[in-house]
């Protein structure tokens, strides 16, 4: 579709550069470890080595000694304030400093505070802790055995570590479509534990001023307004009461969901400020970062697919173990305990499902959700991708015309999924079929053939996603209480230049050159006339904050009604100007003209002068609107990745020499950001698929808290991506347009699998757990006999 607006303009459709780029590029940012305040104190974090035991002793005494220390913070001394527990997202709790026990491996156990970072870390270095070890449970399925170790001893009710047991669709029609079907596969799956590992750790700087009687908080945060709001909750009672606080979320050196939760760290940076009255900077370091903030996945799933012997696929019922660490502080919508995960019917017209979810507590890190994942859908996509391809390949069907003949067709939308969503508009076969086209499918299943014969492994996995995302419709979605809409506020100023604030805050995907371009879309006004702002609670808009790929679904969304609500003023001004009645007016980005007379006209910027000097009387001045945009629907981005693999015999190695990607995220407004955000999806879905994984000894220790092993792919691993586009708008988004942020995480490690096994097939491997790492392989090619 060709842009509506010129390249001057720089509306939807339009690649123009990003306007955040010079100031990242040049180093000229502003991350929160750039906030320098005058008499700023730093602090530091003592942490435990033990996975599970009780405190006897914290002594400070040689801490206290050093030069530049000032004080060693405990749970003790911040039970007194009540602030040694807080709240998780998901209405679980969590310690802030632990006052009898830690319960996994690097958690806080106290804080130094030092006139120095290096003074913190000397403090730190010298705090002595005694330790009486306790028993320790890191496998999900034994800490839900009779008899297990009870590890939340402080729940007095708490008689196992059984968090919760969720389960959602039809479970008669499901077991009945299994009985009747002619075939089945199950399948165990487990989506191991994995970190996001942004450039940028966490942390903040809390500045409680007495005089202003106001704390101000610069921290890495996706959500300030959600966490300023938390704040008011959580310490209102010391004083910190909601307008008297500003978070500030500056520029953010990447979130993918790591910076959802709240850390202990943040807490007790303002506890520290509000007890010294000086700013308190935290930033954790890079292990830290590793091995004690929340972590993605972790779900030991148990899948089964039934199909009619032509291959209609029929139903789905899958069983899940979940491990949430020792807290369940995942970031999702209240209502649904294991996210979204239950769209995992995927892009296929199936009659029938059930899902089932447990959550389980272990001596692990706090649960969350975060990886570019759209709240379990990753989960969810590569259950149905993989169990998808394990049907087609058991049916000796080709797995891609296997899915075709499965899809939901363009006709069936809107489409009521079983487990009861419903698909906005998809067009699955058209992206398949252009993703076959680019890679050349025909010619490389023959290479395969022929390759085959001769030994050689070369594998060819396709995934058909379908993402759900734009959280959330206010009936359905919120986060401790708070609905999931989001906002948008302009002003135009005098001279048709303006300022739009949002309730989002971009980390990296590009907000201030895409929200604008939204606004010059609508209004005409240039994007480069328009300033972007977000991050600020004390000037933004309330809004639920960036993730779930919810930033264009939703405050995207406020920027179109909001620009609309600027232009019905504009209209009635531009009557006013032009001496004609509003309806006789026709609109044309950043122009109004008299009907059947084009050259009477009033451009945007005459409006908006006029709307401070020459406004009709009776009319308030100005020119600015907001909205507080409720999403009637979600939006169902969608995809069809195909990767082709070589596998190495010797080593076990699995190479990617092609993956083609086409992604439909409906209209688009930037296409080389998009571009942009599918690139750096694709990378963090080869991630996991062949390299990353946390893991954790019998005994707790953690494996894979550094980047010794935990094995993050560099330029040199990572394929050249191919990607494309097809273009289904939203029927329901005021642009037609729907997220695409996570897409290609959420989409990619399942064509990867499905490749692996289809190299592997015809020797009788029937799946392979991600990471698909070489000694995996190679094991498996041992067994089978193929290498030594
Ligand atoms: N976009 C577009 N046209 C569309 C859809 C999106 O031009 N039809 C543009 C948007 O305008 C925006 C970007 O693509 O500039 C991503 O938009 P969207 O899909 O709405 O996602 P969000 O802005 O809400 O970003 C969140 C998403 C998530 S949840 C994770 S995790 C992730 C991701 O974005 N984290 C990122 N991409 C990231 N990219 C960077 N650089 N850093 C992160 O931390
Ligand atoms: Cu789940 S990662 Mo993103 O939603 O910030």
């Amino acid at each position: 579709m060709a842009p509506k607006t010129t390249p001057e303009v720089g509306g939807m459709g339009h690649s123009i550069k990003r306007k955040e780029d010079p100031r990242f590029i040049r180093g000229k940012g502003t991350y929160v470890d750039d906030v320098v305040l005058p008499g700023m104190l730093y602090l530091d974090i003592v942490r435990s080595p033990f996975a599970h035991a009780k405190i006897k002793k914290i002594d400070s005494t040689k801490a206290l000694a050093i030069p530049g220390v000032l004080a060693v913070i405990t749970g003790k001394d911040l039970e007194k304030y009540n602030l040694h527990w807080m709240p998780t997202l998901m209405s679980d709790t969590q310690m802030v400093l632990p006052v009898e026990k830690v319960m996994y491996q690097a958690q806080e156990v106290a804080a130094v505070l030092a006139t120095t970072r290096y003074g913190a870390a000397d403090g730190v270095a010298a705090v002595e802790v005694e330790y009486e070890p306790l028993p320790v449970v890191v496998d999900p399925k034994k800490a839900l055995e009779p008899g297990a170790p009870v590890l939340r001893t402080d729940k007095k009710d708490k008689k196992d570590n059984h968090i919760w047991h969720w389960e959602w669709g039809n479970k008669a029609d499901t077991d009945r479509a299994f009985t009747e079907a002619d075939v089945t596969v199950k399948q165990d799956i487990y989506i191991p534990r994995i970190h996001v590992a942004s450039i940028e750790t966490c942390g903040c700087v809390a500045h409680w001023d007495k005089v202003q009687d106001k704390l101000t908080v610069w921290m890495t945060t996706q959500a300030p307004h959600a966490i300023r709001t938390v704040f008011a909750l959580v310490a209102g009672h010391v004083g910190l009461e909601e307008h008297k606080i500003r978070v500030i979320s500056p520029d953010i050196g990447g979130g993918f969901g790591g910076k959802v939760p709240v850390y202990p760290g943040y807490v007790i940076a303002v506890a520290a400020s509000v007890l010294t009255g000086k700013p308190v900077k935290w930033i954790e370091d890079r292990m830290e970062n590793l091995q004690a903030d929340s972590f993605a996945r972790d779900y030991h799933i148990t899948a089964e697919l039934a199909a009619k012997k032509d291959g209609t696929l029929t139903a789905l019922r899958i069983k899940t173990l979940a491990d949430h660490g020792y807290t369940d502080a995942a970031a999702n919508p209240s209502k649904f305990p294991a996210g979204l995960f239950h769209v995992c019917t995927g892009s296929y017209d199936l009659k029938a499902a059930h899902v089932e979810v447990d959550g389980a507590y272990t001596n692990k890190p706090p649960g969350g959700i975060a990886y570019r994942c759209s709240f379990r859908v990753t989960e969810a996509v590569h259950t149905i991708e993989r169990m998808t391809d394990l049907m087609a390949h058991q049916l000796g069907i080709d797995p891609a015309e296997f899915r075709i003949k499965n899809f939901i067709k363009p006709e069936q939308f809107p489409y009521k999924s079983a487990l009861g969503w419903e698909y906005d508009s998809g067009n699955y076969a058209g992206a398949l079929r252009k993703a076959m086209d680019t890679i050349g499918y025909a010619d490389l299943r023959r290479e395969q053939a022929e390759k085959r014969q001769r030994g050689e492994l070369m594998g060819i996995g396709i995934s058909s996603f379908t993402e759900i995302v734009g959280a959330g419709p206010s009936k359905h979605f919120d986060i401790l209480g708070l609905k999931m809409f989001d906002s948008c506020e302009i002003r135009v100023h005098p001279t048709g230049k303006a300022i739009a604030r949002f309730g989002t805050k971009s980390q990296g995907q590009g907000h201030e050159t895409t929200y604008a371009q939204i606004l010059a879309e609508e209004l005409g006004i240039p994007a480069k006339d328009i300033k972007v702002e977000e991050g600020d609670t004390d000037t933004a808009p309330y809004g639920l904050g960036t993730y779930a790929s919810r930033s264009t679904p939703v405050a995207g969304a406020a920027a179109a009604v909001a620009s609309r609500k600027i232009l019905d003023k504009a209209r009635k001004i531009a009557a006013h100007l032009l001496e004609a009645a509003p309806e006789d007016l026709v609109y044309e980005p950043g122009k109004f003209s008299v009907k059947g007379t084009p050259d009477r006209s009033k451009t945007i910027q005459d409006i908006a002068f006029a709307a401070y000097t020459n406004h009709p009387q009776g009319m308030e001045a100005g020119l600015e609107a907001v909205s507080y945009y409720d999403p009637p629907n979600l939006t169902y981005p969608f995809g069809s990745y195909i990767c082709v693999v070589d596998i190495d015999k010797g080593t076990g190695e699995v190479k990617v020499r092609r993956f083609v990607a086409i992604d439909d995220c409906g209209n688009i407004i930037n296409p080389m950001i998009v571009e942009g955000q599918v690139h750096g999806g694709l990378s963090m879905g080869f991630a996991p698929a062949l390299y990353e994984e946390i893991s954790y000894d019998e005994i707790g220790n953690v494996q894979g808290g550094s980047f010794i092993d935990y094995l993050l792919p560099t330029a040199v691993e990572t394929p050249k991506w191919e990607t494309g586009n097809t273009v289904t708008p939203s029927p329901h988004h005021p642009l037609g347009a729907k997220g695409v942020g996570e897409s290609a995480t959420v989409g990619a490690p399942a064509a990867i699998a499905n490749a692996v096994v289809d190299a592997l097939w015809h020797l009788g491997v029937r799946h392979v757990d991600i990471p698909i790492t070489p000694p995996k392989i190679w094991r498996l090619l041992r067994e089978k006999g193929i290498t030594e």
